[in-house]
């Protein structure tokens, strides 16, 4: 076989035994890798129902068959599991070195199972998996423990790590990499750390079978090349995401308080252009002539690289008006492990909850000195951080009525920076993402507001699943970053090229659309088996945009339509396959050959 290695690295923490297991050919055409690899791992393995905290939950690390090789931005893995903030499927994606040592050592993933009863981390080099004792590394920052796995073992390794939040179980603790690079938005993190496994550091020395070398090399150089030549290129070497924060506002898509509105007069203390004035320097993933992490130096007087998201839910979400200081909450996030999206949230949910008094505790917008100590408080489970590390799913079942009104999230993960009051199709983006309100899966607010905003039309749905399989599908299982695409507009017909020269079998673009499609059916059976029920309403976006209109700015008055909202849910089942419940139809299941799937999904909820 080639482009994969056709064998995963299993490892059992509890036992400390690991086992490297081939896999049938036909996984690999099925689902390609990355994400793909990783839902038939979990849909195959996990026995329904398990708490995402306990010793039955697996991890799984996976690459792609061009992940780690020198393709454009091709630096990227996928960690995923059962999410103990969403209890249905979580994944998530991180450009670091382990992506390139992982493909080196010879293995397509890594299946961690079972759990340590004592701190370990896992130092992997090729054939060898040692289980080393980390009691000295737990307890410290991902920063600093990354910094003590350098010194023991070299520069050149891979390291995949957790901080304090993982340690402590955040159900929104992310898996960090390279003090900056952070993936795993669902809690991939604290499942991790409930297997007290600290960090997994891989060295590998091999190279991966590639089926045309030579035609590799060539769309290689071809594709860098364009990259380079795009006429965006300079202004995203200037700006990367953060360019994203006047563009928001003049769509007036930025997250404010909590999601209330959509445009800040403030948002300038947070742009772009300011970030441009401040810069000392640019970091990114392995591959990637793109670099887009920008480096700032945060209220501290230390290092923080800054991304759009995490700048807005830290800044405007929460009404923090000084980019230095958003810094510095921003570098906390990564040196503890925790997602960003998700903490914006819970911080705007509970300042939102603190002034409508639903609880005790005073927690003002933009409070930074209280804000700082929340944070640490989060990562570490003390006093009212104990209630923000649950999420704001779980805070707001326990607050009531009121408060699940304004709490954003879909099936139980918080909304990533983009307010859709007056924007239908990417509030279905986030509703029927398949781990939950992520805009990974399907940016359509990109094409929406270039398009009639208001309407609730086939076209954006079109456009929806069209992004789904190109963004969800093709690039997490590939997987390589998707921002060369995205941003700068490179050729899509390289990624069907570049897999067929690795692997040797023709693939078109149709042929990955497919296996997408069977991607998103499988999680989607997944979730419901987890669930052990289905209904529609669990592809609803957070009430707050059918309910509170904004107030401020070109669409002040503008909230969504729930009658319109539900006739384009429909429009979506339809295009998939799935029934007006959202469950996969028999014969959907029948033609993407997820025929397993039929009896376990019949037996819960009854196939139409
Ligand atoms: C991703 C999500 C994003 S998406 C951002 S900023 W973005 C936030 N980044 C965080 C961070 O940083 N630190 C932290 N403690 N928490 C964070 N939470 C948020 O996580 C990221 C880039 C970005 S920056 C984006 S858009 C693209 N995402 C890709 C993707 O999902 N798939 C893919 N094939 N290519 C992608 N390329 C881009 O990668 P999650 P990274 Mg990320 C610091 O992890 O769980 O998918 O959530 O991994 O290496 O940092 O690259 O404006
Ligand atoms: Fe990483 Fe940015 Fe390059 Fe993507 S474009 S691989 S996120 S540095």
């Amino acid at each position: 076989m080639y482009g994969w290695w056709g064998r995963i690295l299993r490892i059992d923490v509890s036992k400390r035994k690991y086992v490297v297991q081939e896999l049938d050919p036909s996984i690999y055409s099925n689902y390609i890798g990355g994400r793909g690899l990783a839902a038939k791992i979990l849909w195959d393995e996990l026995v329904p129902g398990v708490d995402p905290l306990s010793p039955h939950n697996k991890l799984v690390i996976a690459s792609g068959p061009l992940s780690g090789l020198p393709l454009p931005s091709s630096g990227k893995l996928v960690v995923a599991s059962k999410s103990p903030l969403t209890n249905g499927y979580g994944d998530g994606n991180i450009g670091t070195m382990a992506s390139v040592h992982l493909r080196k050592a010879g293995y397509d993933a890594i299946v961690l199972e079972g759990a340590s009863d004592k701190p370990i981390y896992l130092y992997i080099e090729n054939d060898k998996v040692e289980f080393m004792d980390a009691d000295d590394l737990w307890g410290r920052d991902a920063f600093d423990a990354e910094d003590k796995l350098v010194r023991e073992h070299g520069r050149n390794i891979g390291v995949l790590l957790i901080g304090p939040a993982g340690e402590n179980l955040v159900r929104y603790a992310t898996i960090v990499s390279m003090k900056g690079r952070s993936g795993g938005r669902p809690g991939m993190g604290a499942v991790m750390g409930f297997k007290k496994v600290k960090a997994i550091v891989i060295k590998g020395t091999r190279n991966p079978p590639i089926a045309d070398e030579k035609k590799l090399r060539e769309l290689s150089e071809a594709s860098y090349k364009e990259v380079l030549s795009k006429e965006n290129y300079d202004f995203w070497i200037r700006q990367g995401t953060m360019a994203t924060i006047v563009w928001s506002n003049e769509n007036s898509v930025l997250p404010t308080m909590n999601f209330r509105e959509g445009v800040w007069e403030y948002y300038d203390t947070i742009s772009g252009d300011l970030m441009e004035k401040l810069k000392i320097e640019r970091r990114g993933c392995p591959y990637c002539n793109m670099q887009c992490g920008n480096v700032i130096i945060d209220e501290t007087g230390e290092k923080s690289e800054l991304d759009y998201e995490n700048v807005a839910m830290l800044g405007s979400n929460i009404l923090l008006p000084d980019l230095r200081k958003v810094a510095e909450l921003n570098k906390l996030a990564d040196m503890y492990g925790l997602d960003t999206i998700s903490l914006g949230n819970s911080l705007g949910f509970t300042m939102e909850a603190s002034e409508k008094r639903l609880i005790r505790e005073k927690i003002e917008w933009g409070d930074y000195g209280e804000v700082k100590e929340l944070v640490k408080d989060i990562a570490y489970r003390r006093g009212l951080g104990a209630f923000l590390a649950e999420g704001v799913w779980r805070m707001s079942l326990s607050l009531g009525r009121e408060a699940q009104d304004f709490a954003m999230h879909a099936k139980g993960l918080e909304v990533s920076a983009y307010n859709c009051h007056a924007a239908p199709g990417m509030a279905l983006a986030f509703a029927t993402s398949p781990i939950g309100a992520h805009h990974k899966d399907a940016w359509l607010i990109g094409l929406e507001v270039k398009m009639d905003r208001f309407a609730y039309n086939r076209e954006k749905v079109e456009k929806l699943i069209f992004l789904q399989r190109v963004r969800g599908g093709m690039f997490e299982s590939l997987t390589t970053c998707r921002l060369p695409w995205v941003e700068l507009g490179l050729n899509l017909d390289y990624y069907p090229k570049m897999l067929s020269a690795a692997t040797g079998i023709e693939w078109s673009m149709d042929d990955i659309y497919r296996v997408a499609d069977r991607i998103y059916t499988l999680i989607r059976a997944f979730w419901i088996r987890e669930y052990n029920r289905w209904s529609r309403t669990m592809d609803y976006p957070p009430m707050r945009w059918f309910k509170h209109p904004l107030t401020k700015g070109p669409f002040a008055g503008v909230k969504l339509d729930i009658n319109k909202y539900d006739k384009m849910l429909s429009i979506y089942y339809e295009m998939r396959g799935w029934d007006e419940r959202g469950v996969p139809k028999k014969e959907t299941l029948e033609k993407l050959g997820l025929k397993e799937a039929i009896p376990v999904l019949d037996s819960i909820v009854g196939l139409k």
